[in-house]
């Protein structure tokens, strides 16, 4: 992947739209949220705003007196970026950058950005990088690129560089390209895949930062990285244990999802997340302290379904229950729900005795299929 020499620091201000004024205290999180993702792509947060607006406007989604507001923003406090915490249209971006006069980018690029810094496996590049293509094409055009090449950081990362020199056939052909080189290590996968379909397969899925990895170390006494930070996990890791277990049980660790996941990652995650589309049993993790606890579970369902997922077998494992040991119950459509601290593994032995016993009714159900 084509790294950019950061030309300067994102000073940013982030920008929120509200499509209601009882909206604001939810979009108030979100932009909390995408605060940390800023942080976590390297830019400082100056400012925020958000506007209550019942539907975006179609040149520059926020309104002319806003555009305004932050023009001026910028300039008194040296900002040289603004931040929308939504999608925008290729042609709104453009029009904000021409004239607010310094770099507009919305949350999916700065998920792509990260991502593009944090994959390390070659299958996981190579997914980041088809997604970022995927994302530039349509906005491939001079103002574009005049904007990136002034500004380099967050955005430009990964294909950034080649599309100032590119044309988008060119860019069509290195999508080609990636998808084949993709196909290649699919085909690898579908290979081992094969060699575990007799182990029961649990795969942990959840919004990032719920706490995923530090249960599959409890589960696989693995030493997957664990951190206070969004996506620390990017490519997925299994371990098969059989000690304690009927059968071999094969675990598997994801990437954690986020609310407006670009579509254009999860398409290209496909392969990735085919170990959760093809489990036996999802333990859908969720952090018990989390203020927007109901919304991020709603989310991670969200992107279960849209990876054809949502019906699997699945345990709710309220986490981190040290941290918030009152926390909402989430409407659970009739799955077993768990009550653990993955860090100090309270919980551990009943959510264990609950995979002992599927895993024993999956092997009962093999063996009376084979017979
Ligand atoms: N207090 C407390 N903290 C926990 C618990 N489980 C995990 N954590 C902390 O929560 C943070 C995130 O944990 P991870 O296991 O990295 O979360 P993840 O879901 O794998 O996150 P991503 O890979 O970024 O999607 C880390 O700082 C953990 O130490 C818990 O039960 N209680
Ligand atoms: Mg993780």
């Amino acid at each position: 992947m084509i790294e950019y020499n950061k030309i300067e620091t994102e000073n940013a201000i982030l920008v929120g739209l509200a499509r209601n004024s009882k909206l604001k205290a939810g979009i108030s999180n979100s932009l909390d949220e995408l605060e940390q993702l800023a942080i976590s792509a390297d830019a400082k947060v100056l400012d925020r705003r958000i506007q209550v607006r019942n539907r975006p406007d179609p040149a520059f989604f926020i309104g002319r007196g806003l555009v305004t507001e932050l023009k001026e923003l910028l300039k008194v406090n040296g900002g040289n970026c603004v931040i929308f915490d939504d999608s925008l249209a290729p042609a709104q971006q453009r029009n904000l950058e021409k004239e607010l006069e310094a770099k507009v980018i919305d949350r999916a690029v700065l998920i792509l950005d990260i991502f593009a810094n944090r994959a390390r496996t070659s299958a996981a590049r190579l997914q980041v990088e088809l997604a970022q293509l995927e994302y530039t094409l349509p906005r491939l055009t001079g103002a574009w690129v005049h904007f990136s090449r002034q500004y380099g950081g967050i955005g430009a990362k990964g294909p950034g560089e080649t599309q100032l020199e590119i044309d988008r056939r060119q860019v069509r052909t290195k999508i080609s390209h990636l998808k084949q080189r993709l196909k290649k290590l699919d085909v690898q996968r579908q290979t081992q895949r094969k060699k575990r379909q007799d182990q029961f397969k649990v795969a942990l899925v959840g919004y990032t930062n719920a706490g995923k990895s530090t249960l599959f170390n409890r589960l696989t006494k693995a030493k997957v990285t664990t951190a206070d930070m969004l996506f620390t996990t990017l490519d997925s890791t299994t371990r098969v244990m059989s000690s304690g277990y009927p059968c071999h049980v094969l675990f598997s660790d994801t990437v954690g999802f986020i609310k407006k996941l670009p579509h254009q990652l999860v398409e290209s995650f496909k392969s990735t997340l085919e170990e959760v589309k093809l489990a036996d049993l999802l333990l859908h993790v969720v952090d018990s302290s989390d203020p927007e606890l109901t919304e991020r579970a709603e989310q991670t369902r969200k992107v279960l379904d849209e990876i054809g997922a949502q019906k699997l077998p699945h345990l709710l494992i309220y986490n981190k229950v040290d941290l918030a040991p009152e926390h909402p119950v989430l409407e659970q459509g009739g799955a077993t729900s768990f009550e653990m601290s993955a860090l100090s593994g309270l919980g551990m032995a009943s959510l264990q005795a609950e995979i002992i016993a599927s895993s024993g009714r999956y092997l009962q159900t093999k063996r009376a299929l084979k017979a």
